[in-house]
């Protein structure tokens, strides 16, 4: 007996591509989606673990109960002034207990939060904003000294759809801005949403162009999450850190702050990565889960060094969101003392798990292997065929919980999506026997110089292995003459190599002399986008811009 399908309630249907209903029965009879909706599985999660500890920030900590109390009274307020059913609403919030009250609260409400970043700005939210045609916007105040009212004003003068801007915290200014303390009602119960109709949109995580929204639906992220949860072995006992920007898909579900509660375990909210402030949080509330990326993974490891803080209650580290160097890797448990997972994800869905019992050469030196039975993978070629194990290819997934295509973007979509709704990843990969995925760059992350193409990432894992560069991102940068030339943007660690140094190390590694780098440029750091990649359009533009100059 198959149940019901609902079809999801669609706005205009080329915004919003669903699953189809062949997929749709076979992730309900495998019993990976469980027909629910996000709300439904808040209440449950509060049925079970009422009176246990479910979220702390810096100034205040709240019970399973008292968070649901908060969530249905702001639900209430938001609905009080005509938020409802499908109406997308941006939230950009730091790490906090807002940000779940806010999260939980809207999806209680039936409208679809824009998981914004902190760092995001003018240009990512007024695109962001007129995408979804948000018809509301959620900030805090401010954000360290950035002036978080400004933008949102600018926002509104650029996006009309958006009628009201919600601040947490003091609104002195008049007019427009409504205090969030403000927005409090009578709780009531709201419509049911179909388990198939998108429930949050999250932002891509690209490193080139402007963000994409991508729906996830009820049905998939409580997969996403609840599987997360389970390959973590997640359970009441443990207490996640949430150090990345809680509104990207790694620290919100994967498992993130939804895996946590879903098995009722705490969830702290820190605002600062950084070891001087982060280490005395997890000493202080024994946490025993976090996520990283490798930039901070580098730094956490280095800082137990100097940091005094006792990190003893630490038993798993998850570090993904760009490559992990094997050097890094093999740190973690030596320095932090807590078990490495690795994981390779994406927002758009498809993700990756190194598991408690691999090989430690598989934790060291692979992504993981994919979280569900059902992701189908492909490894292609440049001409779609795949390609045989062990060889590289583009990565391309399909499967419960990867989207059927980008939120309004039918045109790109054409593009993203292959006919038979396989998510074209972007990602160069090589599987081996064991399922395991080894990411080895970006499809497009190659520097075509007089014609010859050049693999960054190549470049970049020799590098690494030089005494002198802590850390290192080759870019190509136009050039009249070759048409991009190779350029490795150097952070030493003591003092740096010279061009011709840098040359006769890669020669002596054995590298040809058409993938030599033309220029060596040092700084103290890289640019990260707002989730703490390295930013290589923004090198690449420093770059270009400074070649114009002189
Ligand atoms: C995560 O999600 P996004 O959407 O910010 O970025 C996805 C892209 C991937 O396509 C890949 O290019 C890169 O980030 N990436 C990795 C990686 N994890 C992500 N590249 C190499 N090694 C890894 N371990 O970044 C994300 C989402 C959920 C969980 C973890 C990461």
């Amino acid at each position: 007996m198959h149940p019901v399908i609902e079809h999801p309630d669609i706005e205009n249907p080329a915004d919003f591509v669903p699953f189809d209903d062949s997929r749709t029965r076979t992730y309900l009879d495998a019993g990976l989606w469980r027909e629910t909706t996000l709300p439904e599985v808040f209440a449950s999660w509060v049925d079970r673990f009422g009176s246990r500890r479910a979220i702390v920030d810096d100034t205040e900590e709240l019970t399973y109960d008292e968070l649901n109390s908060r969530v249905r009274a702001t639900a209430a307020g938001f609905a009080d002034r005509g938020i409802g059913s499908g109406d997308r609403v941006l939230v950009q919030l730091p790490n906090s207990v807002c940000f779940a009250v806010v999260l939980f609260a809207l999806l209680e409400c039936g409208a679809v939060p824009v998981l914004t970043l902190p760092a995001h700005r003018r240009r990512e939210i007024v695109h962001l904003a007129a995408t979804s045609k948000a018809v509301a916007y959620v900030i805090a105040e401010r954000d360290g000294n950035f002036d978080c009212i400004a933008l949102a004003d600018e926002t509104m003068a650029a996006v009309p759809s958006i009628r009201e801007v919600f601040v947490d915290g003091p609104t002195d200014r008049g007019g427009v801005h409504t205090p969030l303390s403000g927005v409090v009602g009578a709780p009531r119960e709201f419509p049911r949403a179909s388990p198939a109709d998108m429930a949050v949109l999250l932002v891509s995580g690209g490193t080139t162009g402007l963000p994409k929204l991508i729906p996830r639906t009820h049905n998939d992220y409580e997969y996403n999450a609840r599987a997360s949860a389970e390959v973590c072995e997640l359970t009441a006992q443990d207490v996640y850190l949430a150090v990345l920007p809680a509104a990207h898909n790694f620290p919100l579900a994967c498992p993130g702050v939804l895996g946590a509660l879903g098995v009722g375990a705490t969830v702290v909210f820190a605002r600062v990565p950084s070891p001087d402030q982060v280490f005395a949080v997890i000493e202080r509330h024994r946490v025993t889960v976090t996520a990283l990326v490798p930039t901070l993974t580098h730094l956490w490891c280095e800082a137990t060094d100097w940091e005094e803080a006792d990190l003893s209650s630490l038993r798993l580290l998850q570090v993904g969101g760009a490559k992990l160097s094997p050097e890094v890797a093999k740190l973690v448990e030596p320095s932090l003392g807590c078990r490495l997972q690795q994981v390779f994800g994406m927002a758009e869905g498809l993700l990756n798990y190194t598991r408690a019992g691999d090989a430690p050469d598989l934790v060291i030196g692979t992504q993981g292997r994919p979280l569900s039975e059902h992701d189908e993978i492909r490894i292609v070629d440049a001409d779609g065929d795949d390609v045989p194990v062990g060889e590289t290819g583009e990565l391309l997934t399909r499967g419960p919980y990867t989207i059927n295509g980008y939120y309004s973007a039918a045109e790109h979509n054409t593009k993203a999506i292959t006919p038979d709704g396989f998510y074209r990843s972007g990602d160069q990969v090589r599987r081996l026997a064991s399922g395991h995925l080894v990411v080895t760059g970006r499809i497009k992350d190659v520097i075509t110089r007089n014609g010859e193409n050049v693999a960054a990432d190549e470049l970049e894992d020799l590098l690494l292995t030089h005494p002198g560069i802590a850390r290192v991102a080759v870019i190509g940068v136009p050039d009249p003459a070759v048409g991009e030339s190779i350029c490795a943007v150097i952070v030493p660690s003591g003092s740096a190599p010279n061009l011709a140094e840098v040359r006769a190390f890669l020669t002596a590694a054995g590298c040809a002399g058409f993938t030599l780098p033309d220029r060596v440029v040092t700084r103290t750091t890289l640019p990260v986008t707002a989730i703490g990649k390295v930013d290589k359009s923004m090198l690449v533009r420093r770059a270009t811009e400074r070649q114009v100059r002189t």
